[in-house]
């Protein structure tokens, strides 16, 4: 396998204009005729037509009616001398049923659905597979042999009817596109229908294709499209652009949802939610990603990518987007504390491994293993730092000029810097820096006071560690926001810092001096406003005292996780020896703080995102060799001594906070996560005070007692994660309840396989002949061996070596039936030399045992093969 490289790109010697597509759908044997026009751009006349084409059969193959003279390669066919505008029309087969790998046209469940982006569409047909061929489409869909409810494709429906007892459909696209953004579904369905005014008073009928039978789990994503609607109008002026728009939920899917034009395809976990069966999170997940695929019909279908090496083109700007949204309409706070914690766990982990790629990247094997958390999230938060940069006025003007100037082009990254500096009047020459270095810049703070000009003197310093495509990095141009606290807990703003409230740091080392009183405090790094690791030397009262007085959200947190990370690291040998750790007294003193004052009317979101001990994922990214081991154990000792000592609190707030309804609300998702942490934290208490019998019936009545699912999955969490005796009754009572639905009986899979401790293996070694486990559903995968993989880094990690024999061994089935997502789970696996020695060992020896498979994947041989370099 060979990769490619950014800078080779070249514009295509044709295009195509004009797209007739007729599917003769079959299970086994679906017959795709394909007319299109073409055009030569290139003024060589002697350049062949090369179009892409994988796994299909030809049936034949004209120019302009003629048998033209062509040549079947390995990847497409290629037509050696053809004029400057001519039709080609062929005709091939392709199998739907035999298609694992979920990339083209497959069947999902019973329906026939596809994936095109980003190389999906030569399965379906021969093409100018690019992004920057962009063709109007003309698709007849003629139904299977055995009948089928709807056939879909993008844009406006100009016929349906029935011909020789066979289902049709023809559908037009009134907008030219790349055949990335092409879809197709055929399938028996439950639709819930509705409507949206746009602000220009145009009906756009709206329709959501959901499981026979599950019409009531739609209505949420059907909300979530007309808020989203009105949102992209209210917040940024855009309004939709066609007449309908179509929402398909499918069980099969190897991402969350796709944005094809106007027909946006939804893994259904992104879709289904009523709240006996999901989860809070669920509905906000929902919300947010309809938002997302919505919002790419002006960022990345009205303006799309000239290559994939600039993804995040159009997946940063949505995925900002998308936060936007859901911080107006959900909760901001929420919303910017978990994109943080993206950064601060997977994106610094992928950062620090092998495969650590810049947001917009050189060189790509396989375009499917790039989308990732630094082209998605960093993305986004680079386009969050122009936004700090420019001001939310500048930056809608700059947004639309953006989407007007390139309206139907295929553009870069590049493109759209250049736009920008140039409406809202700025300066990204040295900012660029963000697309074209990667790794997590370090930004170390320290303060004096000069007593002589009452300054306070605060000095930066940036410094980023060489990844393996660079040595050398420069310094990034970041917006650091800044505030003030005196000694009372007021803020104050010195003239020196400008009314937007950041100072910028653009060099290896700056110093900044702001008149204040002796003993203010500088607030470093509000609202987390650049994507870097901060290092200040804040006492431990100085981080109480921000975390009383200060009112940016993320610095609240921050103080409370600072303060848990520093007992970590302090402890590490301690707990490396397996010794008997001190209390955490300050944080405990503070956490009873914020429970003694907690009300109904506290911001119960924030607290509770306070109050929560971090993940052992993000505790790992705090350090640069990891031992698990101790990890493990002082991050359980820090749990338990704060769940001891503050057991009565916790008591008392379960019994005060309650939701005041089983339906989802921002209001009560918040009653129900605190009452849920306030659950898990008097389970650990009792399970630390040989009260496990006490946990255990505190948990079951908790899951019994409740309709709603996040209180469910708490109660069935903390059973099986703290071995109570419960466990087997709600286990059995779950599966009794959600095993015949997929979705919801994924987390009986994932409950078990996040287990922290080596358990987990076992289980997840029982459940893979557990009857309702397939191994060709995504979901079921990332359920099971996938959980393992990136949810579990203590049962992946366990010395036996097991969790890492039994990853692989999924690894290795999964080559065959789905490289994408065998090549997903096998991350964590990458970044094994900052392990210990034993365990770098027993992953190397998987990794090339991976290596030496036959037929080995290019997605699996692409992040095998750099982390072993
Ligand atoms: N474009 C792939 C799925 C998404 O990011 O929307
Ligand atoms: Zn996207």
């Amino acid at each position: 396998y060979k990769a490619q490289k950014r800078t080779d790109y070249k514009a295509p010697n044709f295009t195509a204009t004009d797209i007739d597509l007729t599917f003769t759908l079959d299970d086994t044997k679906t017959i795709v005729k394909n007319v299109t026009r073409f055009k030569r751009l290139t003024s060589d006349a002697k350049a062949p037509l090369i179009l892409n084409g994988e796994e299909l059969k030809l049936n034949y193959l004209k120019v302009d009616g003629i048998n033209y003279k062509f040549k079947e390669t390995k990847n497409g066919v290629e037509i050696p001398s053809v004029p400057d505008e001519f039709t080609v029309e062929l005709e091939n087969e392709i199998n739907p049923s035999a298609n694992s790998s979920l990339m083209g046209l497959y069947k999902s469940n019973g329906t026939f659905c596809t994936q095109c982006e980003p190389e999906g569409f030569r399965r379906i047909t021969y093409s100018l597979d690019r992004s920057d061929v962009l063709a109007k489409y003309r698709v007849t869909i003629i139904g299977p042999e055995y009948g089928c409810g709807v056939l879909l494709s993008n844009g406006n429906l100009i016929e349906r009817g029935t011909k020789k007892n066979r289902p049709y459909a023809i559908w037009e696209d009134p907008f030219p596109k790349p055949s990335y953004l092409f879809a197709l579904v055929a399938g028996t369905f439950d639709i819930v229908s509705d409507t949206f005014t746009t602000m220009s008073g145009r009906k756009v009928d709206l329709e959501l294709y959901v499981d026979r039978g599950a019409y009531e789990r739609g209505l949420w994503a059907m909300q979530s499209i007309k808020d989203s609607m009105k949102w992209d109008e209210g917040r940024w002026g855009l309004e939709f652009d066609l007449d309908n728009f179509k929402v398909v939920a499918v069980d099969f899917f190897n991402f969350g949802a796709m944005e094809n034009k106007g027909l946006n395809v939804f893994n259904s976990v992104y879709v289904m939610v009523d709240p006996t069966c999901a989860t809070d999170t669920a509905f906000y997940n929902v919300q947010s990603v309809i938002g997302h695929e919505y919002f790419h019909n002006y960022t990345g279908d009205r303006v799309t990518l000239r290559d994939w090496f600039q993804l995040s083109l159009k997946e940063s700007l949505t995925v900002f987007r998308d936060q936007e949204f859901s911080s107006d309409v959900a909760n901001r706070a929420l919303t910017r504390l978990h994109a943080i914690n993206v950064i601060r766990g997977p994106q610094f982990a992928e950062d620090a491994s092998p495969m650590a790629h810049p947001v917009r990247p050189e060189e790509v094997m396989e375009m499917n293993n790039f989308y990732t958390v630094t082209i998605y999230d960093k993305g986004a938060e680079i386009i969050r730092m122009i936004h700090t940069l420019i001001g939310e006025s500048r930056f809608k003007k700059a947004l639309n000029d953006y989407l007007h100037k390139y309206d139907g082009q295929a553009v870069t990254i590049e493109d759209f810097l250049c736009c920008f500096e140039e409406s809202a009047g700025v300066d990204l020459s040295q900012f660029r820096r963000w697309y074209t270095q990667a790794g997590t810049p370090h930004v170390k703070a320290s303060w004096t006071y000069d007593e002589e000009n009452k300054n306070l003197v605060l000095k930066l310093s940036q410094h980023t560690n060489p990844t393996r495509d660079q040595q050398v990095k420069e310094p990034f141009y970041m917006p650091i926001r800044m505030s003030f606290l005196d000694k009372e807990g007021h803020d104050v703003h010195p003239a020196e810092l400008s009314s937007d409230g950041y100072i910028i740091l653009n060099e290896n080392e700056q110093e900044y001096r702001f008149t204040l009183d002796r003993d203010t405090l500088p607030v470093i790094l509000r609202d987390f406003s650049a994507p870097v690791k901060l290092d200040a030397p804040y006492t431990i009262e100085q981080l109480q005292h921000m975390l009383s007085f200060c009112d940016d959200a993320f610095i609240k947190v921050d103080c409370a996780t600072t303060m848990q990370n520093r007992y970590i690291h302090d402890n590490l040998e301690i707990a490396a020896a397996q010794s008997v750790l001190k209390d955490p007294a300050e944080l405990i003193a503070s956490y009873k703080a914020i429970l003694d004052s907690v009300d109904s009317q506290s911001d119960l979101i924030l607290i509770n995102e306070t109050l929560k001990i971090q993940s052992i994922a993000n505790l790992m990214e705090t350090f640069d060799k990891i031992n698990i081991d101790a990890i493990k154990y002082a991050h359980d000792a820090l749990e338990t001594k704060v769940a001891v000592s503050l057991v009565n609190e916790f008591v008392e707030l379960y019994g005060k906070i309650r939701a005041l309804s089983a339906n989802y609300s921002v209001a009560d998702m918040g009653r129900r996560a605190i009452n849920n942490s306030a659950l898990h934290m008097i389970a650990v208490a009792k399970c630390a005070m040989d009260k496990k019998k006490d946990a255990s019936d505190i948990v079951l009545n908790h899951y019994n007692s409740s309709k709603n699912m996040t209180d469910k999955l708490q109660a069935m969490t903390d059973a099986v994660h703290l071995d109570l005796e419960c466990k087997t009754e709600i286990l059995k009572s779950f599966e009794k309840d959600w095993s015949k639905d997929a979705l919801v009986f994924d987390n009986f899979f994932r409950v078990q396989a996040t287990v922290p401790n080596k358990s987990a293996i076992d289980n997840v070694k029982k459940l893979l002949s557990h009857p309702s486990y397939d191994g060709k559903n995504p979901n079921r995968v990332r359920a099971l061996a996938g959980a393992l993989a990136l949810s579990n880094p203590v049962a992946l990690n366990d010395i036996s070596g097991e969790g890492y024999d039994l990853l692989c061994k999924q690894i290795s089935a999964l080559n065959d039936i789905n490289p994408s997502v065998a090549a997903r789970i096998l991350t964590p696996l990458l970044s094994f030399r900052r392990l210990d020695e034993k365990r770098q060992g027993m992953i190397l020896n998987n990794l090339n045992s991976l290596m030496q498979m036959p037929k080995l994947s290019r997605s699996i041989y692409e992040k095998v093969s750099t982390a072993l370099k």
